[in-house]
């Protein structure tokens, strides 16, 4: 300041100005040029502030706070924001990468407010979120992905569009959970920067719903597979026939929905879907990269079926309809050519509608048929199954009927009937009931659930490895792991979330993330923290006292 006072009053030689002029100018002068100094020192200053403000915590959190936990984060200080600027780029070409992009849009303009556009991209660019694929690393396979975020540039690259829709439910866990909700929120949607590449460990995590006990609606039906796509779930199995209902219209046997469909546990109405609803079904899910595997269960709990056709029964007469809890008391007559005449039907127009690779035969509890008839019926099963295409899933029962190779055993009971699927050159679908079963009982004093293989709160849920569970059972044997919900005490959505939630995004978590990354005490940290997402998301559920609920 005192510098530029007295430089100014050398060069006032000879310009012949009055005192009192100069003094103005002076003054003026150097207020003009000290405060334009000052502004743009402080503008640097702010500038510099900014850049190095701290970040903030609850951003970073949510990076340290994934489930299911990728394999590797490399966190980087920064945040990206999603405004209404952000542009989402697909690489050109990909219409599938269109069709997330739209979805992932349509998922966050209710909360945010925020129309992102969607556009067409030659070339990576410079800011906004890009998605790709060319990821070039064969080890990501069909559903890892790269994700590179920076403060500018969220980009998401992967082998398939499988892992652009994975990796995409990172970014949604890595938004505030308000980005969830149905109406407008304020807040700013602010993203850690980092850089993340994940994968899977088994390329098959399943969750089972139950159907026939009792009926849910399309509508349940694909909440519950959005709730579960978002822990990167890929296989929705649909367990559709039982001895208390018929769940799918088979146009060639009307009467097993008419008449098998119309009761369920309890004796309420029960219901089915028709083919097209079944398809409804298929295409919401196919859109979250979600096989259906549709499961006809045979010869056992098949009541509903031989209630409506009597000539299915070997004394030709038609049982009444069932709508209490007890298993293995119906059977199919596998001595009577019509029972396999039916049995293609239904498995021709189910594959037909039906894009994944798996038909699901059941198998399971067939106490009512003697081991000497169960063994040809399945054996005869599986080439009819195998004729319409379908590659066959089976309750772990069916491992006692000689196998073709590319059966896959669903071990739930007998671990001896896997490893009899396994000398046979098949593979196993880890299903332990007394872990993994969704319709276990928490514990003693749960109103919903049974327990007759195990209470199940969520550390046990957790703690187990389907790799090292069963001695002879290794991981190179095993396709992954499905997580059942029977339905026998399973009456509505609610009662679904509250079974499911908070077990299966563990269960999501055994199966995609690697076993040396996984650990009961960090684990229910971040749990803890999804507590705000099922508040948004509306979820009903189980409020362990294991889990220390951040909300
Ligand atoms: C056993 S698991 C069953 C189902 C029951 C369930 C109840 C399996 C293959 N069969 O029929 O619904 O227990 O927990």
């Amino acid at each position: 300041m005192r510098f530029l006072f007295e430089m100014n009053p050398k060069s006032k030689k000879n310009t012949g100005l009055s005192k009192n002029k100069w003094q103005t100018i002076l003054i003026f002068g150097f207020n003009f040029l000290t405060m334009k100094k000052i502004i743009l020192i402080s503008l640097a200053a702010m500038l510099v502030l900014a850049s190095c403000k701290k970040p903030d915590p609850t951003v970073q959190t949510r990076l340290e706070s994934l489930i299911p936990k990728p394999v590797s984060v490399n966190a980087t200080g920064g945040e990206f924001e999603l405004t209404a600027k952000t542009i989402i780029y697909v690489s050109e070409g990909t219409p599938e990468l269109f069709s997330i992009a739209e979805l992932m849009a349509d998922g966050w303009r209710s909360a945010t407010g925020l129309a992102l556009k969607i556009e067409k991209t030659k070339t990576p660019p410079p800011s906004g979120i890009y998605l790709s694929l060319g990821a070039n690393d064969k080890a990501l396979g069909d559903e890892g992905y790269n994700l590179t975020i920076t403060k500018r540039l969220l980009s998401l690259s992967a082998n398939q569009p499988a892992g652009v829709f994975r990796g995409m439910q990172t970014v949604r866990q890595l938004l505030p959970a308000a980005a969830e909700s149905s109406s407008l929120q304020k807040g700013s949607w602010k993203i850690a920067t980092a850089s993340i590449r994940d994968f899977p460990t088994y390329g098959h995590r399943g969750f089972m719903l139950d159907v026939a006990r009792h009926f849910f609606s399309v509508e349940d039906v694909k909440r519950s597979i959005d709730l579960v796509s978002s822990y990167k779930i890929n296989q929705v199995h649909l367990h559709l026939s039982d001895d208390q209902g018929w769940r799918i219209e088979i146009k060639s046997w009307p009467k097993l929905t008419e008449h098998g469909g119309s009761t369920q546990v309890g004796g309420g109405a029960g219901g089915f879907y028709t083919q097209d609803q079944y398809k409804e079904i298929v295409r919401y899910a196919q859109e979250r990269f979600i096989a259906i595997i549709p499961e006809i269960d045979m010869p056992g709990h098949t009541n509903a079926a031989l209630a409506s056709y009597p000539e299915l029964n070997c004394n030709g007469k038609a049982p009444q309809l069932y709508s209490g809890i007890e298993v293995g008391f119906s059977t199919l007559c596998t001595k009577k050519e019509i029972t396999y005449k039916f049995i293609d039907d239904v498995v021709s127009e189910i594959s037909a509608i039906t894009p994944g690779p798996y038909f699901h035969v059941g198998g399971d509890e067939s106490h009512a048929t003697t081991k000497e008839d169960y063994i040809p019926f399945m054996e005869r099963v599986q080439d009819i199954v195998f004729a319409h295409g379908k590659k066959i899933i089976g309750w772990d029962e069916i491992a006692i009927s000689k196998l073709r190779p590319e059966v896959v055993a669903q071990v739930w009971s007998e671990a001896e009937n896997g490893k009899k699927a396994i000398a046979q050159g098949g593979k196993i679908l880890m299903s332990p009931a007394n872990k993994i079963y969704l319709d276990m009982s928490y514990d003693s004093t749960s109103k919903l659930g049974l327990h007759w293989a195990a209470y199940i709160e969520v550390d046990s849920a957790y703690q187990w490895d389907p790799a090292t569970l069963v001695k002879g059972i290794a991981k190179e044997n095993i396709i992954g792991i499905e997580a059942a919900l029977w339905s026998e005490t399973i009456k509505n959505l609610n009662d679904i979330e509250y079974m499911v939630f908070p077990r299966l995004p563990g269960y999501a978590e055994i199966g995609w993330s690697p076993e040396s990354n996984r650990n009961w005490e960090e684990y229910k940290v971040r749990l803890g923290r999804q507590a705000e997402r099922f508040r948004v998301l509306n979820i009903d559920y189980y409020r362990s006292n294991k889990v220390p609920w951040q909300d």
